[in-house]
């Protein structure tokens, strides 16, 4: 009796688990030689303390207008959120769980946040590009694309923080979006804050400055594609603004 009650809740716990683990997130960043843990998904918000805006799923934003798209679901700020201090210039890298896509572009964004990044609505920041890495060699299906880069570099990305770039607080948002269904796009958004401090002036201009949603469309050329149709193809238009690098 008690043990099959045990298996049962086995069972249950186990039924769970590939759901979590076909998709993910951020679980944890390395500004220079300083380590941040992540929010921990699927548990309670309360008692938890990160420099990461709350998120609680693994799994993705399908839709590239979904209002969650800014800083995930739900993008909250932690009744103890924190935000890392870090210097201009500086490099910064976000380990994702295990991920099981390599077929997608990996984008990192910034937006300055001008009344303070905790309790900042994140549909309303102005988001540009810092980094970005598509189809970097092959074809669609065969080919290196910046997620599979991650995946080979221990599920990890790193990005420099454009080292002109005026302090002030500023949210991060490290996005990947797995392309390897041909029905849908998957967005896996995920924002973190940060104070930025240096003696940078530039800002980017307005052309390259984004909201989520609004950013992407689903006529996107890179967010509504087929990549097995197109199998030979050996371009790749990413989505959003042009990069822009301080
Ligand atoms: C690989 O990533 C984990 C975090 O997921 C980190 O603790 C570890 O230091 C990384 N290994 C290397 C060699 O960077
Ligand atoms: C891709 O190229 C291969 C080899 O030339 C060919 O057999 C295949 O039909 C092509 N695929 C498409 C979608 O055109
Ligand atoms: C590749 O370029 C061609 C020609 O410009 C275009 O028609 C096609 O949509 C592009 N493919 C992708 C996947 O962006
Ligand atoms: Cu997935």
């Amino acid at each position: 009796m008690q043990l099959s009650l045990a298996l049962a809740s086995l069972a249950a716990v186990v039924s769970r688990l590939p759901q979590v683990s076909a998709h993910g997130g951020v679980l944890s960043y390395k500004f220079g030689s300083a380590t941040y843990q992540g929010f921990v998904p699927y548990n309670t918000p309360v008692g938890q303390s990160s420099i990461q805006r709350e998120w609680d799923t693994y799994n993705p934003i399908t839709d590239p207008t979904d209002p969650s798209l800014s800083c995930n679901i739900n993008g909250a700020t932690l009744a103890e959120q924190l935000s890392a201090t870090v210097a201009a210039g500086t490099q910064v890298t976000a380990y994702w769980n295990a991920w099981p896509h390599t077929i997608g572009p990996v984008m990192v964004y910034m937006a300055a946040c001008p009344s303070g990044c905790t309790n900042a609505d994140t549909s309303t920041l102005e988001f540009f590009k810092i980094d970005q890495a598509g189809l970097i060699s092959g074809d669609l299906v065969t080919g290196l694309w910046g997620m599979g880069e991650l995946v080979q570099n221990n599920n990890s990305w790193t990005s420099t923080i454009p080292a002109s770039l005026a302090p002030g607080e500023y949210m991060i948002r490290h996005e990947l979006l797995a392309i390897h269904t041909s029905d849908q796009p998957q967005f896996y958004p995920e924002c973190a804050q940060l104070i930025l401090t240096g003696s940078g002036t530039s800002t980017p201009s307005s052309s390259y400055l984004v909201t989520f949603p609004g950013a992407y469309s689903a006529s996107d050329p890179g967010v509504t594609i087929d990549i097995y149709s197109n199998e030979n193809e050996t371009n790749y238009t990413i989505p959003g603004p042009a990069v822009w690098s301080g």
